[in-house]
């Protein structure tokens, strides 16, 4: 496993989880954290026997408070945008990372905190999670995604008025909003979120990148073209031995037994 110096990584038989660890800086996004980050997901991605993956940040108070603003403070207009700068996120991270993985929300998820989990494929909550993106009290504005996930996620009402205002979301209000699965008691945040992993990383795993791959499709393409996805991978998924396996588990009445293919 490689040694990193702003996150953790641990493998916990077949689920990966990866936690932000600044806890100093409230789990702050830095260019560190991003590039540790892209290299864990690639990790975890390339290995077979990693079905699942969980996100959460170290420390009771943040997930993450956003991208590091010293960092940025530095930085002028022109490096922004000559050096891409909030590109990898979406492009190394999100898309490449097919299979299923989920944020941990144990406290504070602001500005790029509040977006990074949004790129998670679902968010458990704790009690104590807090949702915002305050962006615009430094003068600026989501740069990882925020005001596109979180207008998609909760709707144009409540995004527009958590954008112009700042205000942050409980994590009562979040789970009410659908921008969260699930809130659960604090002490308990991380087991319910390897529990969930580890019941994800059950399944068949052709069958697991292919249901994400169907729902991420609704965001992107017209229903007749979500729809003509969706029966094109349903199609491909029926031809594999997992499939065979599955539903003969089933009407002999016992467990599969998956081979991943
Ligand atoms: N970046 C860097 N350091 C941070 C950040 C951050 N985002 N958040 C907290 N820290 C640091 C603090 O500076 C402090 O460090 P130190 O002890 O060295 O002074 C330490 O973490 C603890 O923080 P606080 O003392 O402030 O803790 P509190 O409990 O008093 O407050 C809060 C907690 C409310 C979370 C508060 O820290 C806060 O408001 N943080 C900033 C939240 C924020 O504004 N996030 C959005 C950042 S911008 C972004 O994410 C998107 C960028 C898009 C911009 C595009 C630019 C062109």
């Amino acid at each position: 496993m490689a040694d990193y110096e702003t996150i953790t990584v641990e493998q916990r038989d077949a689920v990966t989880l990866i936690t932000l660890n600044r806890p100093k800086a409230l789990n702050a996004l830095n260019s560190t954290i991003l590039e540790e980050l892209i290299d864990a997901f690639a990790a975890y991605e390339a290995d077979r026997g990693q079905l699942c993956a969980v996100l959460t940040g170290s420390g009771d108070k943040a997930f993450a408070a956003g991208a590091d603003i010293k960092e940025m403070s530095e930085k002028a207009a022109a490096d922004f945008y000559l050096e891409d700068f909030f590109s990898p996120w979406t492009s190394e991270i999100v898309k490449k990372t097919r299979k299923p993985w989920i944020a941990a929300v144990n406290g504070f998820a602001l500005g790029g905190g509040c977006e990074l989990a949004m790129m998670a494929d679902f968010i458990i909550a704790s009690e104590n999670a807090k949702f915002g993106q305050p962006e615009i009290k430094l003068g600026v504005a989501p740069g990882m995604g925020g005001s596109q996930r979180l207008t998609r996620a909760v709707g144009k009402s409540k995004a527009m008025e958590m954008c112009l205002t700042g205000r942050m979301m409980d994590a009562a209000e979040a789970e009410r909003s659908n921008l969260v699965a699930r809130v659960v008691p604090h002490d308990t945040l991380l087991d319910e979120a390897l529990k969930t992993a580890a019941q994800i990383a059950s399944m068949p795993p052709m069958a697991a990148i292919a249901n994400k791959e169907m729902v991420n499709a609704a965001f992107e393409t017209s229903l007749d073209q979500g729809l003509i996805i969706e029966r094109r991978i349903f199609q491909i998924l029926a031809a594999s031995e997992d499939k065979a396996e599955g539903m003969a588990a089933f009407v002999e009445k016992r467990e599969g037994k998956w081979k991943g293919r």
